[in-house]
């Protein structure tokens, strides 16, 4: 597979503490579930997420945030057991990311995305040019049919026909993401919506077994290189999560019972 080329620096949640919560009850990230007491909303003009810190959309989210350079607080939530007030009040679909300010509710990760460009219009990471978004866009529709999908079903594949399958569609996917890479990142010299978009999934590519060459880095080099340039970025680094985070939690999901809080145990008495 073609990021395992790629040292993945090993770093614990300590990252995510930069961005963490102010307010009395979330003296920690771990999650609100079933019978937890809906927080008061956030004071006037303060911007709050809700999150769960696995979650690739919410990283979505994260990595605007971090970018964007946006102070925010965090509160995560058990999307096994939800907590009521969490799908009565903020999302009725019960899916995070979700943002709130001044009594505004918005979710859906894309949506969260264009409006913080919206209201914090500094460093605005969506193109302006209306032909360059547009062609963001169906690369990014690209992805969420091509590569999102084939991911989840390599991670379930257990036949290496299922294997090979999927792996050719993945790679036909990647291909097209390949060829328009024409510059150091999708939104040029520096990573713009685009980028940061796809980024969550790319950085779970270390969870994928090295299993074809289909996925090989002599068929994707500019994207090779991109992850490498990515790997670099601040907000990147800022809303990382080590492969040994990833695969305990991915333990814990498929046996059924998520460990939302995995990897907070060391600072749990700090
Ligand atoms: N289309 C949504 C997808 C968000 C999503 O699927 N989030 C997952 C966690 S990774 C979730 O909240 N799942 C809870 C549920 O489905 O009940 C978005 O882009 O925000």
């Amino acid at each position: 597979m073609f990021v395992s080329k790629f040292r993945v620096p090993v770093r614990l949640s300590v990252v995510c503490t930069r961005y963490s919560q102010t307010v009395a009850n979330m003296q920690s990230e771990r999650a609100m579930k079933r019978g937890s007491t809906c927080p008061p909303p956030p004071g006037p003009g303060k911007l709050r997420l809700y999150s769960m810190r696995f979650c690739p959309y919410a990283q979505r989210t994260r990595l605007f945030l971090a970018a964007k350079g946006i102070e925010h607080e965090t509160i995560n939530i058990n999307l096994k057991y939800k907590p009521k007030w969490f799908v009565i009040e903020k999302n009725p679909v019960g899916k995070v990311p979700v943002l709130e300010k001044d009594g505004e509710i918005v979710f859906e990760s894309l949506v969260c995305n264009k409006y913080l460009d919206h209201i914090y219009p500094e460093n605005c990471l969506t193109p302006s040019d209306p032909m360059e978004k547009m062609q963001q866009n169906m690369l990014l529709s690209v992805f969420d049919q091509m590569v999102i999908g084939q991911f989840y079903s390599y991670l379930k594949a257990s036949h290496e026909d299922e294997f090979s399958a999927v792996s050719k569609k993945l790679g036909f996917g990647l291909q097209h993401l390949e060829k328009a890479l024409t510059q150091p990142f999708f939104g040029g010299s520096r990573p713009g919506a685009l980028d940061y978009n796809m980024w969550p999934w790319f950085e779970r590519f270390c969870m994928m077994p090295n299993r074809s060459e289909e996925l090989s880095v002599r068929r994707v080099p500019r994207l090779t290189a991109w992850m490498e340039r990515m790997f670099e970025e601040p907000a990147v680094k800022a809303c990382h999560m080590s492969p040994e985070l990833y695969a305990q939690f991915g333990k814990t999901f498929r046996e059924g019972n998520p460990d939302y809080d995995a990897g907070l145990e060391r600072w749990s008495s700090l």
